[in-house]
């Protein structure tokens, strides 16, 4: 491990774990039905966004899919607004018109997430070229999963930025399952990272449980778009401790998680949270009453985000269609 500085590394602990409580805080009103949008739920997932985001500046670009909670938090979204989009409110990032799956935050960079599978990867691409074209030194990253990799768009773009040599980083989120259906069942492999060679792009396959190897290969990748000798394709390995859909997807009485318990629990132990924890406590990073003081006061921003969200009014209904797209 190269050696990072101490408020570096409770910075990506404190990240990742603001991540997961916001969205764990979330279960419960999701099964009771008071959040009434789908929610994809990021658990388990939390160190790619991390140390990906963390390699960014401010200025950076990024852009999400269905399940991007993590993706806005880590670039620096508002937590309030992401709360207040899931309960439908106009304090909501999207003014409550989008729900979990429209996450964004344009003043920090967290420029847009659908849930149409890698409809956002050639948003994010033209990013990409506007940036090299206004010469402002941008990098884009577009974040999406496995499933992506069936769609046409995502190989339009791999070669459309390799001919261009544009800024923009590919972060394929590999957790094997694209809804309910197993990676082999859909690809010939279970490995993503080779379809940027056919572009000679510069690919890499990385523990997408470990946020330290996620970040160091982010940097290297981040610094290469940035002197326009990118792209660069990242597939990081990793596994959704949570359902599909919603927390749980036999809770819910529809029974389509079709993974086995003992996937579960072998996933269980590389929790990149717990994990990460042990590392800098083994090095004598931090004490547990650091790493506790970190966990309450993210506890207490969550509370004042539902405050916020519960104080916040519904959109008018004179307004219904104040933002819908005419002709
Ligand atoms: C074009 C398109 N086809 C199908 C769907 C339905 N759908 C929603 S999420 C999903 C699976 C996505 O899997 P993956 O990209 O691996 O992301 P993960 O949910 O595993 O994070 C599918 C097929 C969709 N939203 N868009
Ligand atoms: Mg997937």
């Amino acid at each position: 491990m190269e050696n990072y500085s101490k408020d570096f590394l409770l910075e990506l602990y404190r990240t990742m774990l603001r991540i997961r409580l916001c969205e764990e805080s979330l279960v419960e009103p999701i099964l009771n039905g008071e959040i009434k949008c789908p929610v994809h739920l990021y658990t388990g997932e939390e160190a790619i966004a991390t140390g990906v985001c963390a390699a960014l500046s401010e200025y950076d670009y990024v852009f999400g899919n269905h399940r991007s909670h993590g993706h806005y938090l880590a670039k620096g979204g508002d937590l309030k607004a992401l709360v207040a989009e899931m309960f439908g409110k106009e304090t909501g990032c999207a003014r409550g018109r989008g729900g979990s799956m429209h996450v964004i935050d344009p003043e920090n960079g967290m420029i847009g997430s659908a849930p149409i599978v890698a409809g956002t990867i050639s948003l994010a691409l033209g990013a990409a070229l506007a940036s090299k074209i206004r010469k402002k030194n941008q990098v884009s990253v577009s974040f999406f999963g496995d499933g992506a990799t069936g769609e046409g768009v995502l190989y339009e773009c791999l070669n459309f930025a390799s001919l261009n040599g544009l800024p923009i980083l590919f972060v394929c989120e590999n957790n094997f399952y694209a809804t309910h259906m197993p990676i082999l069942e859909c690809r010939i492999s279970d490995v993503i990272f080779e379809i940027g060679n056919p572009c000679n792009i510069s690919s890499f396959k990385v523990d997408g449980n470990n946020v330290l190897e996620v970040y160091e290969v982010a940097k290297k990748a981040v610094e290469k778009c940035r002197k326009l000798d990118g792209p660069v394709f990242m597939e990081c390995v990793t596994y959704r401790l949570r359902g599909h859909v919603g927390p749980d997807d036999n809770i819910q009485g529809t029974h389509t998680d079709i993974r086995s318990e003992e996937e579960l629990r072998e996933w269980g132990k590389r929790d990149p949270i717990i994990n990460f924890r042990q590392l800098i406590l083994n090095q004598d990073q931090t004490t547990e009453s650091e790493l506790n003081q970190i966990k309450s006061d993210i506890e207490k921003e969550i509370e004042e985000a539902y405050t916020f969200t519960h104080e916040s009014p519904y959109p008018h209904p004179s307004e219904l269609t104040k933002y819908v797209y005419k002709q």
